[in-house]
């Protein structure tokens, strides 16, 4: 079997990861090359498999763990993408409260899978907003814990890429991405935009030519990463509403807009609330990546009777709480004019990593990449 080359997009959660593996992926396959993708997180149930599959890419799960506490997960998500489809390049998620990836999945992959394997360099997205306020010496609105998972994923990058560039003018971006360099030296920083399509051909040069992947170890307290990602509270849900016909870009708008309230007025940080909501053939996706003002809407149902709704939220609070506050926001739109059918519920708040590998030393074998 040919060798595969694998892409890790890490960063932190909202930072724009799934929809730079969407954009890039359907780029490389108008090259020619067959693409699949990984996606991960704590539970079942997710909006991004979902929302790849319906633009007709292969995508296999790595769900329960993160992809350094359940290695071999991943390497069977890798076997299978490369056995069922052939696949020349594969691009994979982790999750976006997940760091020390360097020593959990790089080091590892270097060692053990490097015939089969051609590693990229970790890239690691990073949304201007947060940046800015990390570069700041500030937290981003997280609690000190998961802020420091954040620095953490920046320091073990070897490409930190920001996202969303559409959102910065030019000086801006070269202003911020100047001063990204000053603080972190070891690593490329490139410019990204998923709207524009600014910079995806350039980052997607680097991370197909280079072999200088995982340069770098972070030395990560493993008692603040894990009390980092258990501020937040997690919820996975998947519902079947059924109804009246109903213009559900309005019901889904209100839903997000009153969650945010909710979590905003009780100072409830937001790592990201993303839902998909589909009806027949046409979807809408809606995410919250902070505050209210984070809101945003894309796609459309227009009117129906009937929608499955499916949502991920990562939100600093108790899992209880965030699922009283989901399901109370959603019993006060359905009330009376609609019936819920729970397909799949379930919040969590994320156990300590407890990484299947960990490297203390960074694996020097670009002789063994076959290229
Ligand atoms: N303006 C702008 N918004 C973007 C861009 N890329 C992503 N977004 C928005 O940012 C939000 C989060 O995007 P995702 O791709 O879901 O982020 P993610 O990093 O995969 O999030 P998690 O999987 O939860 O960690 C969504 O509202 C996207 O529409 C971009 O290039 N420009
Ligand atoms: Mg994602």
């Amino acid at each position: 079997m040919k060798t595969a080359r694998i892409i890790f997009t890490g960063g932190f959660l909202g930072a724009g990861k799934t929809t730079l593996l969407r954009e890039a992926a359907q780029r490389l396959m108008k090259q020619g090359f067959n693409v699949g993708l990984i996606t991960n997180d704590q539970a079942p149930e997710l909006v991004d498999s979902m929302l790849l599959s319906k633009h007709g890419l292969k995508v296999s799960e790595v769900s329960g763990s993160c992809f350094c506490c359940n290695f071999n997960g991943l390497t069977a998500a890798i076997q299978h993408l490369r056995t069922e489809s052939a696949t020349d390049i594969i691009i994979a998620e982790p999750v976006g409260s997940c760091t020390d990836l360097s020593a959990t999945i790089m080091q590892p992959l270097k060692q053990f899978r490097s015939r089969e394997l051609n590693i990229a360099p970790l890239s690691v997205l990073a949304d201007p907003a947060r940046l800015t306020a990390i570069l700041d010496g500030g937290n981003a609105g997280l609690h000190d814990d998961a802020a420091y998972i954040y620095r953490k994923q920046l320091e073990e990058s070897d490409i930190i890429l920001i996202t969303k560039s559409d959102l910065l003018t030019r000086q801006e971006a070269d202003a911020l991405q100047k001063r990204t360099a000053q603080a972190y030296p070891h690593a490329d920083i490139l410019t990204v935009s998923a709207v524009t399509g600014d910079g995806i051909d350039r980052w997607l040069d680097e991370a197909l030519k280079r072999n200088d992947a995982g340069l770098r170890l972070a030395d990560v307290n493993y008692d603040i990463y894990a009390r980092g990602e258990a501020v937040l509270g997690w919820l996975n849900g998947s519902v079947r509403i059924k109804g009246e016909a109903t213009e559900w870009d309005a019901f889904i708008h209100d839903f997000l807009a009153e969650l945010s309230n909710r979590f905003d007025a009780n100072n409830y940080s937001v790592g990201h609330v993303k839902i998909i909501a589909e009806s027949g053939s046409r979807y809408i996706t809606g995410n919250i990546t902070g505050l209210g003002d984070t809101l945003s809407l894309r796609g459309s149902i227009g009117k129906s009777n009937e929608i499955k709704l499916v949502i991920n939220a990562r939100v600093e609070t108790a899992p209880e709480e965030l699922d009283k506050i989901i399901k109370e926001s959603l019993n006060n739109l359905t009330d009376n004019k609609y019936s819920t059918e729970v397909i799949a519920w379930r919040h969590l708040q994320p156990g300590r990593p407890n990484p299947a590998h960990r490297f203390v030393k960074v694996v020097q074998d670009s002789h063994n990449y076959i290229d």
